[in-house]
């Protein structure tokens, strides 16, 4: 069963391993994702990417300054992510044997399912009409399986999963998903999404954490969160990471600047308040930053018309 671990730190996995609490999320990080992850190794010890993302090979060199200069690859959790023109049983291996030799590591600590919908290589954005392809759910899991097996990954996990696609993965997992990564702050709060995963023993990261800089659900400026911060004398930023955590969340902010970076993992040894979480807990305007429109619907041809569809109608 996942829950918190003594230390604050860092959560437990079903897996037996544990995960930082608070990790370094780097999406559109581009040519400052190895400086961002220079500083942050200073008191971060989890890393977010994705072959997606274009910037592993930065992280990479990141990463190897970070050991050069002392710090064990052991005390690291890496997290990348199988992008969805690989979601084939037969694209797997190669994808996360290219996505270790971008980061010049020998293993990852957790690799995730990105989007459960399967691109055909080279799929416009958004897809046009026979660019989504069949998603052979159960022979792509059964690869990743294959990568813990092989000791190539610590964990593997879903993101970007509904109830619906979860039930389905956990009827023949041999090897349960550890961690669902998925988009969670006060503006999306996802509570069913959270339960659920709570219920099965695996664990949640919470990725958007300060509403993104995709879309527009710019949370660091929300009155609520701007109201609580100014009284507990905290930033923004410091009370979304906060509330994530006391959620029994892990939480992957991304910034490239030093200050942000430090600003955004001092979250430790203080908490918010039961009246202040409740505020936080309560806004109204619940609405996802990243609802996956741009990248996988075709209102015209399908399969998937529209964002309800994609998330199986369960908002
Ligand atoms: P975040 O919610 O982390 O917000 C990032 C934005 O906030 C950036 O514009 C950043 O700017 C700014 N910012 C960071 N810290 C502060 C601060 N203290 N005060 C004010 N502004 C701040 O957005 P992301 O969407 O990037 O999510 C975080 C990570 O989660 C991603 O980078 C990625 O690793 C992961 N993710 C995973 C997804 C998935 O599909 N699995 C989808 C989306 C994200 P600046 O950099 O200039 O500081
Ligand atoms: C393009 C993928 C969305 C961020 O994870």
């Amino acid at each position: 069963m996942a829950q918190a671990s003594l230390d604050p730190h860092y959560f437990e996995l079903a897996s037996g391993h544990t995960i930082p609490s608070v990790g370094l999320g780097t999406w559109r990080s581009g040519s400052k994702a190895s400086d961002a992850v220079r500083t942050a190794v200073a008191g971060y010890r989890h890393i977010d990417t994705a072959a997606e993302y274009g910037v592993q090979e930065e992280v990479g060199a990141g990463l190897q300054s970070a050991m050069q200069a002392g710090v064990d690859r052991m005390q690291l959790f890496i997290t990348s992510k199988l992008w969805s023109e690989d979601l084939s049983p037969d694209r797997v291996r190669n994808a996360l044997k290219n996505t270790l030799k971008e980061l010049k590591l020998d293993y990852l600590d957790l690799y995730l399912i990105h989007w459960p919908f399967h691109l055909k290589q080279g799929a416009s954005t958004p897809p046009r009409e026979g660019e989504l392809l069949d998603f052979d759910m159960e022979g792509v899991w059964r690869e990743m399986e294959k990568l813990v097996r092989d000791k190539l990954v610590k964990d593997i996990g879903v993101s970007n999963f509904t109830i619906t696609k979860l039930n389905k993965l956990l009827q023949f997992a041999e090897i349960k998903p550890s961690v669902c990564q998925i988009e969670m702050h006060p503006g999306w709060r996802n509570d069913k999404m959270l339960e659920a995963c709570k219920k099965n023993g695996i664990h949640v990261t919470a990725y958007s954490p300060l509403g993104s800089s995709e879309g527009d659900r710019d949370l660091i400026h929300d009155p609520t969160v701007m109201k609580v911060a100014r009284k507990l004398n905290r930033t923004p930023g410091q009370v979304l990471v906060r509330w994530a955590l006391q959620r029994g969340t892990s939480v992957i902010p991304k910034s490239t600047h030093d200050g942000r970076i430090k600003e955004n993992i001092q979250v430790f040894g203080w908490e918010i308040p039961d009246e202040e979480f409740k505020a936080l807990s309560s806004i109204k305007e619940q609405r996802r930053a990243l609802d996956g429109e741009m990248l996988f619907v075709n209102k015209e041809a399908g399969p998937y018309k529209s964002v309800a569809e994609l998330w199986d109608n369960e908002d």
